[in-house]
């Protein structure tokens, strides 16, 4: 029995789009914080009286059709192991209960870390996040804290996260607004992959993109959050045009996620550097000092009240908990 957890991530340079579906090799590279405030914990267990893998989440049964991407994953982890027998997976979601974050990220970057050593593997990070990668692509991402690098490669051997800074010293923080609880209409995989297929922009989408990568990594080292605020806003925008200009059209922006943009706009003009980042739902991601967090949060008190802001630090990579 292992128990492993491992902490959500945003990308501030966006993965949208995949070059191989089964494999999860993605059409570019892209990077991220890893948060500290959002994690999921998960204990697997390899026991030879199930007759099947089992999966309860938050304490309830997951039905089996539910679970396919889980005992994928399961079934790499024992083929690289030996390992024979079903497992029992555990997992509990610390997110804040109305965040309306999505949890595939910590979800499978902890079912990786702890089904490995669970079946007496002793892998890297580099390899963790090659089979966290194969549950959900994000997930690659959040096997390291920080900020990381998910590698887009050519191959499962090749495409891989690496961290890029993991402690991080200097005044950065994610303040999120939740605007919206329920599950997103559009998922992330459908969302994707009808931009690849449909949008016009798509090509201009990846070649701005690995421009972006290039100056953010810039802007880490400089420890420099006007450029890094700014290339992520307009990675994110780049990314949402993808959806727009697709063919049926589609948005995750609701009328809040704008409102909160023209807050972050006004904010900016009045010297403080905030920017804003957005996933594949309405919650607004906004990237700024910590020193600046009480500004903010004041100046957005007319429409939004404090149970809706949640702020999240700089998180660690994968750690086991016993
Ligand atoms: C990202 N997102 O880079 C991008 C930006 C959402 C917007 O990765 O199909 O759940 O399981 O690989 O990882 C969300 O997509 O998709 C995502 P799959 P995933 O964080």
């Amino acid at each position: 029995m292992t128990t492993a957890r491992a902490h959500t991530n945003i990308a501030l340079i966006k993965y949208w789009g995949k070059l191989d579906e089964a494999l999860i090799i993605p059409q570019n590279s892209s990077l991220s914080l890893t948060l500290d405030h959002f994690y999921t914990d998960t204990t697997v267990t390899f026991d030879e009286n199930l007759t099947a893998d089992s999966f309860y989440l938050d304490k309830k049964l997951v039905p089996r059709q539910r679970t396919s991407r889980t005992t994928h994953v399961l079934d790499i982890v024992r083929a690289q192991s030996g390992e024979k027998r079903f497992a029992l997976v555990k997992s509990t979601n610390h997110v804040p209960t109305s965040a309306g974050l999505a949890s595939s990220a910590s979800g499978f970057a902890a079912l990786a870390a702890a089904a490995t050593k669970a079946a007496g593997l002793n892998l890297d990070g580099k390899s963790l996040s090659r089979i966290a990668r194969r549950g959900s692509g994000s997930a690659t991402r959040s096997i390291f804290g920080g900020f990381v690098e998910w590698h887009q490669g050519h191959s499962d051997e090749t495409s891989y996260a690496e961290p890029i800074q993991e402690v991080i010293d200097w005044d950065i923080c994610m303040l999120t607004v939740i605007v919206e609880k329920k599950r997103k209409k559009i998922s992330s995989r459908a969302g994707m992959n009808s931009s690849v297929r449909t949008s016009p922009y798509y090509d201009s989408w990846l070649s701005s993109t690995g421009k972006d990568l290039t100056e953010i990594k810039q802007a880490i080292s400089n420890k420099d959050l006007v450029q890094l605020g700014e290339i992520s806003e307009r990675n994110a925008m780049k990314m949402h045009a993808l959806t727009l200009s697709a063919s049926p059209s589609f948005t995750y922006f609701n009328g809040d996620s704008i409102k909160i943009m023209d807050y972050v706009h006004s904010l900016r003009a009045k010297g403080i550097p905030c920017y804003y980042t957005m996933d594949a739902g309405p919650n607004v991601k906004i990237i700024c000092r910590q020193s600046d967090v009480p500004r903010i949060i004041s100046e957005l008190s007319p429409d939004f009240s404090s149970d809706q802001l949640i702020l999240a630090k700089p998180g660690s990579g994968v750690t086991y908990l016993d």
